[in-house]
């Protein structure tokens, strides 16, 4: 459901507000302590920013995929540790239980999820189960009316402070690919559970991940993400969620692509060099030029995708065409921006080393720019048989 234009005009701009006044400030430090300060996080969840796309009934703003978006291009003009913070409650994390979820299970989890007092995070990757995520060896085993989980999972955002771990395990021993795989919800405090050390990432500092283990973790029945009925059907749901989650992606590349053009403008205009601002050098003006043209098509394609979700398309391959488009595009405009900075731009102060460090991720995770290329090809390929009755 839309919010109301004004009352989402007054969230945008009070969003737009806190980017610039609280978080920006902050990029320096988080980037050097490697934590987003807690006063941040407080504030985060006073603002509803936990809870943007969880639907008004849990707790949540419930904003349609456009607005979200929306919200996304704005946080992408600071380091992107900040929204991670936010990202899995809004996406990964929250996303299984709204899409595929019983109501017992979205009224036990969305409220706090909602409130940022919980923390979800997606236990899907594993150490030898990365691209090919069906080929996870996460087991659930059952054993009465209960499953017991073993199992590493690795790379997992936000692990080290989630309250709820979303586990896709193997119910079915016999099978080896994504069939046979059931999403759990599991309570991170349970026995058995510990998490490893934080990853010591290239960029993204603020932002943790680290390998999660499940040692004979039991949990009921009930915690498979849908119900019983859901037993074997918990791949589906990750890409489902997937699919979303990438979109959002790409709308923060837009946005980390807008705030690093502004910065190199505001940059070229200031620096002079042979006599007059480098701004006035057609070679500058060119990279400029580039990066605006590719920055506006990425915002299009986000828009233009959110709008056919809101509209109840499946936007699988659009959101894979985003993804692999805005990632791409933002690491060149990255490298871009230190190229018209220069030596500044190589050196920590400017930050724009920063953010060339952090965007390289986005390239990487919710599915690798090549996992995007299979996603669009085969489904281009399944339509286009459909359409001449071949399959
Ligand atoms: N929406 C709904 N269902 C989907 C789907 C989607 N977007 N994509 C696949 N499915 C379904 C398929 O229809 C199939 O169901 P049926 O067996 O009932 O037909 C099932 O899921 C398995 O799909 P598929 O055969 O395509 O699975 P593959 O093992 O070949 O893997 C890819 C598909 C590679 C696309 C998948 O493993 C993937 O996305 N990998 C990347 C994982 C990733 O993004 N990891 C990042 C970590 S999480 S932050």
């Amino acid at each position: 459901m839309a919010l109301d234009p004004d009352v989402f005009g007054q969230l945008l701009d009070a969003i737009e507000r806190f980017v610039r006044e609280k978080l920006r400030p902050n990029e320096a430090l988080v980037g050097e302590t490697d934590q987003v300060p807690p006063e941040i996080i407080e504030q985060m969840r006073e603002m509803g920013l936990f809870g943007l796309a969880i639907p008004e009934t849990y707790g949540g703003l419930e904003l349609t995929l456009s607005e979200e978006i929306q919200v996304s291009f704005l946080l992408g003009k600071t380091s992107p540790a900040f929204r991670s913070m936010i990202g899995t409650n809004n996406g990964i994390g929250s996303q299984g239980i709204i899409i595929d979820g019983t109501e017992e299970q979205k009224t036990h989890y969305l409220p706090a999820m909602a409130s940022g007092q919980l923390v979800g995070s997606f236990c899907l990757t594993e150490p030898e189960a990365g691209s090919d995520a069906g080929s996870l060896r996460t087991n659930a085993r059952r054993d009465g009316d209960s499953f017991i989980i073993n199992g590493t999972k690795r790379f997992i955002t936000n692990a080290p402070v989630a309250g709820l771990f979303t586990v896709f395990a193997r119910t079915d021993p016999d099978s080896r690919t994504a069939a046979g795989i059931s999403a759990f919800l599991v309570d991170a405090d349970l026995p058995g559970i510990t998490l490893g050390k934080k990853d010591r990432k290239m960029g993204q500092q603020g932002a943790h991940t680290c390998d999660v283990i499940f040692d004979n973790v039991r949990v009921p029945q009930s915690a498979i993400l849908g119900g019983p009925d859901f037993e074997g059907k918990g791949f589906v749901t990750a890409m489902k969620v997937l699919d979303r989650g990438r979109l959002t992606i790409a709308g923060v590349c837009v946005g980390v692509a807008e705030r690093l053009i502004a910065d190199c403008l505001d940059y070229a205009l200031q620096r002079r060099q042979f006599g007059k601002p480098i701004a006035e050098f057609q070679l500058v003006q060119a990279m400029l030029a580039d990066m605006k043209a590719e920055s506006f098509a990425a915002r299009c394609m986000v828009e233009e995708t959110a709008r056919r979700r809101d509209a109840g398309q499946s936007i699988g391959t659009e959101a894979a065409c985003a993804k692999m488009f805005c990632s791409e595009m933002v690491g060149r405009v990255a490298d871009k921006a230190v190229q018209i900075f220069g030596g500044a731009g190589y050196v920590a102060d400017s930050g724009i080393e920063r953010f060339y460090r952090d965007v390289r991720l986005f390239r990487i995770y919710e599915g690798t720019t090549q996992i995007q290329q299979l996603v669009i090809a085969r489904n281009m390929i399944r339509d286009a048989k459909r359409l001449n009755g071949l399959s």
